[in-house]
């Protein structure tokens, strides 16, 4: 599942992420893919609609870091709407109470039975005491193949007694759980092909009896865009309190499934991903999203330079720079950002394809050199005096020496790096260009 959406997303991105400049054009072009994408992959319209609607405003709204590509930053932006898209943070079941109780409910094959099994399959193994009640009294193998998972995964079950209603069952064993005995039970109740009348009654009244602290919508992700209204109709006769989305391992598009949180605020709790007992995962956003996406490595280099670099201090940083003011100290305080971003080889590797000419040999090499060099220059410089750090021009051949001596370099290393430095004061002109970049990028995120 999810694959042609993501096929689709990936190759509008692929395009965007070696723009060094972005225009309001290349924008409006990509997330307009985006949405085809979305609605392709059966996104409710709304949903998708909605979704562009945040992104273009954070694209035109925000600055892009200085240290990322625009490319990159949309990619960022996407990604994090996705993130909430699908809920945001990880929610988990509310398991506080004594027993935690949970009513699953669902339309007919929606995976409920299944899905029981599996919950108790999972907290049997976290060592918690799981009691099963199995409420489908309407179809008769139903009892039957909740029996056959409690024995599987060892836990016990309440079945029906004959002619008890489905809210007595409830009641019963509500009652029956509250002996202190379990630390979870799990309802599995009964579902229709289609929501009707006395189903919502049946799970009202059934509700009333046991009054479970979650309330689980199980829903198949290959129903398409019904799973919305299904969702909806569920929330409103019951109130739902979180959802199970199955069968995601099928290859329907289930981009309609992915809409559940955006039309009803619940939140998914679990995926199922297969008919074992094992194959039920805990729903994580910001996961799901990098899975689609296929982007993990641009969005965690852009967090990465967000968390890394303060903007006021990079401003500044560059401000010196430009106008040949850098000394040692801000040299060093920059090397140490830099190894705060982690190996330089993930740096090279998100950067936009075509910006480096190198294959993976070459860029490992360079890596590794630049990250040599790096380590040196920094024990240099932190074996210098406060005054030799503010002053790299007057640092004479006796001082020199000295330094080598202090950090256990040798004179050729101090001086390259001295070298190296002098240069950089050079390099007062590329950034007067990039602060045209700069300015540019500035009049066209605040158009
Ligand atoms: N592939 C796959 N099959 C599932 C998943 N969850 C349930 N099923 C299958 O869907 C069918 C209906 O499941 P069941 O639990 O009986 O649905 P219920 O009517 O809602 O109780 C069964 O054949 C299950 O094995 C899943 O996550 N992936
Ligand atoms: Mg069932």
């Amino acid at each position: 599942m999810f694959e042609n959406l993501s096929t689709a997303l990936q190759k509008t991105f692929k395009n965007l992420r070696g723009y060094g400049k972005l225009t309001e054009k290349n924008v409006k072009d990509a997330l307009r893919e985006v949405r085809l994408a979305l609605l392709e992959a059966d996104v409710n319209f709304k949903v998708a609609r909605d979704f562009i609607k945040k992104v273009q405003e954070k694209c035109l709204g925000e600055e892009v870091l200085n240290s990322v590509t625009p490319g990159q930053q949309v990619i960022k932006f996407v990604n994090d709407e996705l993130v909430e898209l699908f809920g945001g943070a990880h929610t988990d079941f509310d398991l506080s109470g004594k027993p935690a109780s949970i009513m699953l409910m669902g339309l007919h094959g929606s995976g409920k039975t299944t899905s029981a099994g599996k919950l108790a399959f999972r907290w049997r193994k976290a060592g918690k005491r799981v009691l099963l009640v199995a409420c489908d009294i309407r179809r008769p193998a139903a009892v039957e193949q909740l029996s056959i998972l409690a024995g599987q995964v060892g836990c016990e079950i309440i079945k029906p007694f004959p002619g008890e209603t489905v809210p007595q069952l409830g009641g019963r064993a509500a009652k029956a759980s509250n002996d202190g005995k379990y630390d979870i039970v799990i309802y599995d109740t009964g579902g229709r092909f289609q929501i009707d009348d006395e189903l919502v009654q049946e799970l009202k009244e059934f509700e009333a009896e046991t009054r479970p602290m979650n309330k689980v919508l199980v829903l198949d992700a290959a129903i398409g865009q019904e799973s919305v209204n299904v969702a909806e109709t569920f929330k409103e006769a019951v109130g739902l309190t979180g959802m199970i989305l199955t069968k995601l391992d099928g290859d329907a598009r289930g981009g309609a499934a992915l809409s559940v949180h955006a039309v009803t605020g619940c939140p998914v709790l679990m995926t199922g991903v297969g008919e074992k007992m094992d194959e039920l995962q805990p729903f994580y956003p910001d996961r799901m999203a990098s899975r689609i996406l296929g982007m993990g490595d641009v969005v965690s280099f852009v967090e990465k330079a967000q968390e890394m670099v303060d903007q006021d201090e990079a401003l500044k940083m560059q401000e010196k720079l430009a106008k040949n003011q850098m000394d040692l100290e801000d040299f060093l305080s920059q090397i140490q950002m830099m190894k705060k971003m982690g190996p330089i080889t993930n740096m090279l590797d998100a950067l936009p394809g075509n910006a480096l000419k190198m294959d993976a040999k070459q860029k490992e090499a360079v890596a590794n050199a630049s990250e040599v060099e790096m380590r040196k220059f920094e024990s240099i410089i932190q074996s210098m005096t406060a005054w030799e750090r503010k002053n790299p021009k007057q640092i004479d051949r006796s001082r020199r020496l000295r330094i080598a001596k202090g950090c256990g370099r040798k004179l050729a290393d101090v001086n390259q790096l001295l070298k190296r430095f002098e240069q950089m004061g050079k390099m007062g002109k590329q950034f007067k260009k990039m602060e045209k970049r700069l300015r540019h990028l500035k009049k066209f995120t605040t158009k």
